[in-house]
């Protein structure tokens, strides 16, 4: 904590301008910077001048606007809600630029450098960080394949620096290889740049074990598809997404289960592009194995279940005194595109009844406290608090997205609103966090703070609210071929327009909703031609490409 204070006397209509600096850097320990007749000049010295004008500070803040002007310009929204544009246009696409800067360090809580990026959590920061500046997703995915082990698992953590696995938390987190594969895949569809799966990455940073990005890939599935439990579903490991989910060596885990199904979808349509039939085979042959599986297994009346403890207990069936029902599964079983139409729709009512809150959505319920399993280490929170029944904004991105890919707009928007920081401001004396951030989880309904948020900046969170509402709400899903269009809003909106830098090509796209529906397409029309369903093939995009979507 440091304090400026300046005493200066005033003449009436006088004015004075200061320049405040705050900045860090090292100057070499031996002194010869500052010794007499040198010519070099002391790297803090050299900071100082290239701001210590009025002129001269007042330049870089004009650089600075026009930099983050030109790169905010690559997707911009204008809706008629102001908080979507907000958050949409500045604030979400601020955040996911920090926390794929900072990742961890840029939270009060947890601390970047001392732990290093999550194996994850980067993979995460990723989805809704692409369309800023590609090129630095892509380097950031061969960065953290790199730290990947030859079996296909993970360090779940690396150091920023070194760019080296570490093993302060170790490895063992099955949830982790899987979410290489949808970073890979998020930067694909936005770019098309299929050679990234060409370029070669170590294996633990071992120069002499490298081998091309879809093999790093394959074996993250493949690390999966050998680590299964009793009942043939994948392992939890250590724990998966939930970090306080111990299922114990045999535990297996839903989460785990839909990210693989869903990472079965993606391999396959790499493995068409290289026109790799045997492989495409073996994934729809596993993809069909494991489907039924899931559906024998986790399904429960209205609900997906959680897991199996290594014991064989079921987590969040139905009859359980605690936790009988989760947000992540019934919203990953919709994203991953395993619940069929009746169950995705039943799930998500069950969510909306049991665990919307005005904050958002719950994680659990009800939260542990009396009857919680041995693993069950959200426990040692208070009830409605992080992991116990906390409401986490990361699931409010998922639970935003499943909504809106199930047609939902009113349901994906209400979800949006509920902890849309900019919509906050009539009950900031209770959130308390910064007006434009994001936190990690807000308090739930079972905390007597209910509605209080922590852990601002965190990872995973900005990215996934991101993609919730611009591919959820707004529909704009580019796929590795190009770019489909199907919002889901709410339905008293008229209309929206959206200005997109993609693959090279400037879009502007107004959506019409004379029907004032939530979701449907009647046509599309692409630079005047009027095209048969609502996606543009990357052939069909121009330098500037004119889009009109009517909704009916
Ligand atoms: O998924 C994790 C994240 O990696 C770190 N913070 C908590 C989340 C949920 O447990």
């Amino acid at each position: 904590i440091a304090a400026h204070q300046i005493d200066l006397a005033l003449a009436p209509g006088e004015e004075k301008t200061f320049v405040f600096m705050l900045g860090y850097c090292e100057n070499p320990a031996d002194n010869k910077w500052e010794a007499p007749n040198v010519i070099r000049k002391a790297p803090a010295k050299a900071l100082i001048e290239r701001f210590d004008t009025a002129e001269k500070a007042m330049a870089a803040f004009a650089e600075l606007k026009t930099y983050w002007e030109t790169l905010l310009a690559r997707f911009a929204v204008t809706s008629s809600n102001e908080h979507v544009d907000r958050m949409a246009n500045i604030w979400n696409q601020y955040q996911c630029m920090v926390t794929f800067n900072m990742s961890r360090s840029a939270s009060y809580y947890e601390s970047g450098t001392g732990r290093g990026m999550g194996f994850r959590d980067s993979c995460q920061d990723l989805l809704g960080f692409v369309h800023l500046i590609p090129e630095r997703a892509r380097q950031r995915i061969l960065d953290i394949a790199a730290t990947q082990f030859p079996d296909g698992s993970a360090y779940h953590q690396y150091q920023p620096l070194t760019k080296r696995g570490n093993m302060d938390v170790g490895s063992g987190f099955n949830d982790d290889p899987l979410w290489l594969i949808a970073g890979t895949a998020a930067y694909l569809r936005e770019t098309g740049d299929f050679s990234i799966l060409e370029e070669p990455c170590t294996f633990d940073n071992d120069a002499d074990n490298t081998a091309p990005l879809m093999e790093h890939l394959r074996r993250s599935f493949q690390y999966t598809a050998t680590h299964k439990g009793p009942h043939g579903l994948p392992l939890i490991g250590r724990a998966d997404w939930n970090d306080c989910l111990r299922l114990g060596k045999d535990g297996e885990s839903t989460f785990v289960a839909l990210q693989y199904y869903y990472a079965m979808t993606i391999l396959r349509e790499f493995a068409e592009y290289k026109e790799d039939k045997e492989y495409i085979e073996y994934l729809n042959e596993s993809q069909k194995k494991l489907g039924k599986l899931i559906q024998d297994l986790c399904w429960n009346e209205d609900r997906f279940i959680r897991g199996f403890t290594e014991d064989g207990a079921v987590i969040g069936k139905r009859t359980d005194p605690e936790a009988n029902m989760w947000l992540n599964p019934q919203s990953w079983a919709v994203i991953s595109g395993l619940a069929d139409d009746a169950q995705a729709d039943l799930a998500l009512d069950m969510v909306y009844k049991r665990l919307n809150t005005e904050y958002g959505a719950i994680l659990m319920d009800p939260p542990y406290h009396a009857h919680a399993f041995e693993g069950a280490l959200a426990v040692i929170y208070n009830a409605g608090t992080k992991e116990n029944a906390g409401i986490f904004s990361q699931s409010q991105g998922w639970i935003i997205l499943a909504e809106a890919l199930r047609g939902h707009g009113e349901r994906a928007f209400g979800y949006f609103m509920e902890n849309a920081p900019a919509a906050q401001n009539d009950r900031a004396e209770i959130r308390r966090l910064e007006p434009y951030c994001y936190g990690q989880f807000t308090e739930g309904k079972a905390s007597p703070n209910f509605g209080r948020s922590h852990v601002h900046w965190l990872t995973g969170t900005a990215s996934t609210v991101m993609v919730g509402c611009v591919e959820g709400i707004l529909g704009m899903r580019p796929d590795f071929g190009g770019l489909r269009i199907a919002p889901s809003i709410p339905k008293e909106w008229d209309k929206f327009e959206i200005d997109k830098d993609f693959r090279g090509c400037k879009l502007h796209i107004t959506v019409h909703n004379p029907g004032h529906v939530e979701s449907g397409f009647k046509k599309m029309i692409v630079n005047r031609e009027e095209l048969g369903e609502n996606y543009i093939p990357q052939e069909k995009l121009t330098e500037i490409t004119e889009v009109e979507l009517f909704m009916s």
